[in-house]
């Protein structure tokens, strides 16, 4: 079946499709995943339990804590030698997340993305600007695939050298432009920097995620880069980018590719499955990867499942956009950052108490984080030199840790306000 059939099956075929490639998928992980076999028996399920698609609430979730407990490669379904990529994300502590992709999973990640792109409008015939990160983060990588296998040109750019990237637009007659919504509105600051104006673009749409962004922030880019702004999702555990995008048509939300990535909302506090239309938070089962399939992984992203039809004709449902998470993951400059992973940072480090506090703000487009550390009494009364030495060597851990440069500003003991229940870790400052 083509993709064109696949996106506009009645539901009933879909789901039968679905049906299907859940049970194959139960079944090799109860086989190849001790340690998710571990969990289906202490939950008495059996892979023959799963009859129909709501046999799946039977089965447990999986969380990012399970991929700590199995880093790096514990919970792969093939032998390593079938593997032929990995990926990784920031994970709460030290740990990343690391995925890993067969030959067949990485066919799979193309096809995926192309689709995606096909949403948007993009054809053979474009010329796409991919400004997503190369390296451990998916988003460059999965963006390129995407891109060749659509047939389109691929001008692969990555981040950075943004006064460079526009002329390249301008010159090579770039039609399409991918990257983070923040890195878009950065593009558009050094168009303005160099002298370019959108006119002498070809640029017509920008395909955006890897980050929380608003209505106003779309509108801002659309308006700064004379484009259509469209919406991305995806994450490093389900694939990478490619699991949901919006079409043209659509007013509001994302297609999810449902017939690889099987969704659910529920309730965050109870776990309890919520009819769509409800908010919570979203969990994914990979219905169709090799390497590291996924069932019921809480995604910990807040959104809402419609299945009204859409203008563009496709069945598939839709997410509604990312605003939040309940977790207090933040994302910095497309980087996954946690404030456990600072702490650690702060635990180890000599003269310094476990009091701090994580300030987002940001300046022009870019997001800024700042770290207030209180300081110990003895070292606090020391020479500046001291204090000074101090504060390079937390920043220098965490850009170690987290790969993002922070300010570090080290405060008087006891001047960070102490909470009587939750501590509040993270000021952010954003308006997203
Ligand atoms: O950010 C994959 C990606 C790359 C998606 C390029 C889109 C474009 P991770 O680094 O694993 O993967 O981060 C995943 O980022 O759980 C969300 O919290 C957030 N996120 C991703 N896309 C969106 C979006 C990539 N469109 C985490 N809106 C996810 C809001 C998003 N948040």
């Amino acid at each position: 079946m083509n993709w064109n059939e696949i996106e506009t099956l009645p539901r009933a075929g879909l789901e039968s499709i679905q049906l299907k490639r859940l049970q194959a998928l139960v079944h090799r992980m109860y086989e190849r995943v001790l340690p998710y076999r571990e969990k289906m028996d202490q939950a008495g399920v059996k892979p023959a339990d799963i009859r129909t698609l709501v046999d799946l609430r039977k089965l447990p979730f999986t969380t990012k804590d399970d991929l700590r407990a199995s880093y790096p490669f514990g919970l792969f379904a093939t032998p390593m030698d079938d593997v032929i990529r990995v990926h990784a994300s920031s994970g709460t502590t030290g740990k990343s997340t690391v995925v890993g992709y067969t030959k067949t999973d990485i066919e799979l990640w193309a096809s995926v993305m192309a689709r995606c792109l096909t949403m948007a409008g993009v054809t053979r015939g474009d010329m796409v600007h991919n400004a997503y990160g190369y390296g451990l983060f998916t988003g460059g990588l999965g963006a390129h695939y995407g891109i060749e296998a659509l047939g389109a040109t691929v001008i692969p750019v990555s981040g950075g050298n943004s006064r460079r990237q526009v002329t390249i637009m301008r010159d090579f007659g770039s039609t399409v432009l991918l990257s983070t919504p923040s890195y878009a509105l950065n593009l558009a600051d050094a168009m303005t920097d160099v002298g370019i104006s959108p006119d002498e673009l070809r640029l017509r749409v920008g395909i955006h995620g890897a980050e929380p962004w608003s209505e106003s922030m779309r509108e801002e880019v659309e308006r700064k880069l004379g484009i259509r702004a469209v919406d991305i999702y995806g994450l490093s555990e389900i694939i990478g980018p490619g699991v949901a995008m919006e079409c043209l048509h659509s007013e509001h939300g994302m297609h999810i590719l449902e017939d690889n990535f099987l969704p659910e909302i529920v309730d965050p506090d109870t776990l309890e499955p919520l009819p769509y239309g409800e908010t919570g938070e979203l969990v994914f089962t990979t219905l169709t990867k090799e390497a590291f399939p996924l069932i019921r992984y809480r995604t910990k992203d807040i959104s809402r499942l419609f299945l009204e039809p859409c203008g563009c004709g496709r069945t598939l449902i839709r997410m509604e956009k990312v605003t939040g998470r309940t977790d207090d993951m933040l994302i910095i400059r497309g980087v996954n950052v946690f404030p456990s992973q600072v702490e650690h940072v702060l635990v180890g480090t000599e003269g310094v108490e476990p009091h701090y506090q994580i300030e987002v703000t940001r300046e022009g487009n870019l997001d800024v984080m700042a770290v207030l550390v209180e300081v110990s009494e003895h070292i606090f009364s020391d020479e500046i030199k001291v204090l000074e030495k101090l504060s390079k060597k937390i920043q220098a851990e965490i850009k170690d840790m987290l790969g993002v440069t922070c300010k570090v500003k080290l405060v008087e003991p006891r001047s960070i306000q102490r909470s009587e229940g939750k501590a509040q870790r993270v000021i952010d400052k954003r308006k997203l």
